[in-house]
């Protein structure tokens, strides 16, 4: 054996990496220590997008390009560590989109998992499999992996909400598959709001029953601000808070009481005006929405101010505290409806 570290072994080992490599062989223990961390260290940084700033860029866009044209008008809000993946964190994507008066953005289907989370406008909306969600502001709306989907803006004023997709969790798994429909928009075969009246209220058709028409794993896609508010605030003035947390409330898929879709979970929190929220990490990579008031978000020790509608990303294992200046409301996506599955997600709470 030549002695470790010696000049004579590295230049041999390198020579066998040379003539192995194109052979598709490679040694472990040059990478070992990266594969296999003690804890996580995402490539992915913590990172804020103002709302006024991501608004103008994606109006001047509008003045450029169609919905139509662009099949989907959006702004990718790419992680500045993951420059190049379309990668909000390393497993989920996220993009703000925008629908002009009179457009729409034509129907088709995917084995991707989409949300989109309403930042401004009143009155568009969303069909899914021939039902339209029309959406007001802070409402969410789910499409779920290969539910037909198209877009269109019948009000006056600009639409634009936050997407959320699980494309690169997709693309790892290698399993794209995605198709147009031969029509622009899909017909309406549903009246606007029946899903919500059907499975959004903690009832359900009856089992068997032709009224059970939506996907048995996936019925509901509809989580209305008017609704989800309401509850948020009214427990919130009754119940003890969550030192790590605040008031907190997950939105769930009513077929199984687990997340939202698949591969995302989404919650919501209320952070009363004065309280800050102790120390805490967890491992999923989380993208977080100021729906109202002001505060901070101490990440690592580095703080980023927050107004309504700002967005910033936060990836796996950054210690935050959220402090409210005013009541503050947060949306949040994550991938731990994902790392649950694969028994992976952690916490840690200080
Ligand atoms: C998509 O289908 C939408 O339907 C938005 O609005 C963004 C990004 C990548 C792939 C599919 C939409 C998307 C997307």
């Amino acid at each position: 054996m030549l002695a470790a570290g010696s000049n004579e072994q590295q230049v041999l080992l390198q020579d066998l990496y040379d003539r192995m490599a194109p052979e598709g062989l490679t040694p472990l223990w040059e990478v070992l220590h990266a594969l296999v961390l003690n804890e996580p260290s995402s490539p992915a940084v913590v990172h804020k997008w103002s709302y006024a700033r991501m608004r103008e860029y994606l109006m001047l866009a509008g003045d450029l390009i169609s919905a139509e044209q662009a099949e989907r008008r959006v702004l990718i809000l790419e992680n500045p560590g993951l420059v190049g993946q379309s990668a909000v964190v390393p497993s989920l994507y996220a993009g703000l989109q925008l629908i002009l008066p009179g457009e729409i953005a034509p129907c088709h289907r995917h084995t991707q998992c989409a949300l989109r989370f309403v930042m401004e406008g009143d009155g568009a909306y969303t069909t899914v499999d021939g039902e339209k969600a029309i959406m007001r502001p802070f409402d969410l709306v789910l499409t779920p992996n290969m539910q037909w989907h198209d877009h269109g803006n019948p009000t006056q004023k600009p639409m634009i909400w936050l997407d959320g997709l699980d494309i690169p969790t997709v693309r790892l798994f290698d399993a794209s598959f995605a198709e147009r429909l031969a029509e622009k928009v899909h017909p309406e075969t549903v009246p606007a709001g029946d899903t919500l009246n059907r499975y959004g209220a903690n009832l359900r058709p009856l089992k068997g029953s032709k009224a059970d028409r939506r996907p048995a794993s996936q019925p509901l896609f509809h989580y209305p601000f008017q609704q989800w508010r309401h509850n948020l605030v009214e427990m919130a003035a009754n119940a003890d808070i969550d030192p790590h947390l605040g008031h907190a409330l997950e939105f769930i898929n009513p077929a199984d009481g687990g997340s939202v879709m698949p591969t995302i979970s989404a919650h919501v929190r209320l952070i009363p005006a004065g309280f800050e929220t102790a120390p805490r990490r967890s491992s999923d990579g989380s993208v977080f929405v100021v729906v109202e008031g002001e505060g901070t978000a101490l990440v690592n020790g580095e703080e980023l101010r927050l107004s309504e509608r700002d967005v910033i990303t936060i990836p796996s294992w950054n210690e935050v505290r959220f402090a409210a200046s005013q009541d503050l409301i947060l949306f949040a996506f994550s991938d731990k409806a994902s790392q649950e599955k694969l028994n992976l997600y952690k916490e840690h709470c200080a």
